[in-house]
């Protein structure tokens, strides 16, 4: 298996973090967003939309989209209940960290940290679609918890942490969110990895 992806990317580090939990061996083709490696023929030719992450299996077939890969990836661990319906919460969050999180979250980071813009240049509805989102996450967790689905850790916790942990790279105020910090901590301990130092 190939992951062509990007380490500052929260989407490319799912993957890597699924795999490690799963036991998946990969390769990591490390690619540049900034320099325009998404944009050659030969990664078009495996992801037309130009992004990563991107999966290539050994036996040519790609995927691409990061909840999607982590999705397949994952089919009959333990990171994905087996309930139809605790399955579907799962892809409720997932579907919604897409459309109401990280169109906010991860922009703002990107633009702040990477393209090195002021907080007070950036559209403000960026900013208050980021803190809707991370109140909508503080709300769940608060008298829930430990994860998400409350129980069992799943791919909801690892597609949400990826851009949440960096969220005051863009200058979010996460520590107004006690209930999202203590989550933070207890998925980043499920995944093996430290604290987010930018
Ligand atoms: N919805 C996609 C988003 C992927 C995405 O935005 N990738 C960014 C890096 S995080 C990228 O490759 N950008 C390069 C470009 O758009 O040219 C996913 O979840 O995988």
């Amino acid at each position: 298996l190939q992951i062509y992806g990007d380490s500052i990317s929260g989407n490319c580090l799912k993957v890597k973090w699924t795999c490690d939990l799963i036991g998946r061996s990969y390769d990591w083709i490390e690619m540049s967003v900034t320099a325009g490696d998404t944009r050659t023929p030969a990664f078009l030719a495996i992801n037309p939309v130009g992004q990563v992450p991107a999966i290539v299996f050994d036996d040519g077939r790609a995927l691409a989209q990061s909840n999607a890969i982590i999705l397949h990836l994952a089919e009959g661990s333990a990171l994905i209940p087996a309930d139809p319906f605790a399955r579907a919460k799962m892809l409720e969050w997932m579907f919604w960290e897409q459309y109401s999180h990280e169109p906010y979250v991860a922009v703002v980071r990107f633009q702040v940290k990477e393209l090195g813009k002021s907080p007070g240049d950036l559209e403000p509805r960026l900013y208050e679609r980021s803190y809707a989102a991370l109140q909508r996450l503080e709300d769940a967790l608060t008298g829930g918890g430990p994860f998400l689905l409350r129980q069992p850790f799943t791919l909801a916790d690892i597609s949400l942490v990826a851009y949440t942990r960096m969220a005051r790279d863009g200058d979010l105020a996460l520590d107004r969110y006690p209930g999202v910090l203590a989550w933070i901590a207890r998925v980043e301990g499920r995944l093996g990895i430290g604290a987010y130092a930018p």
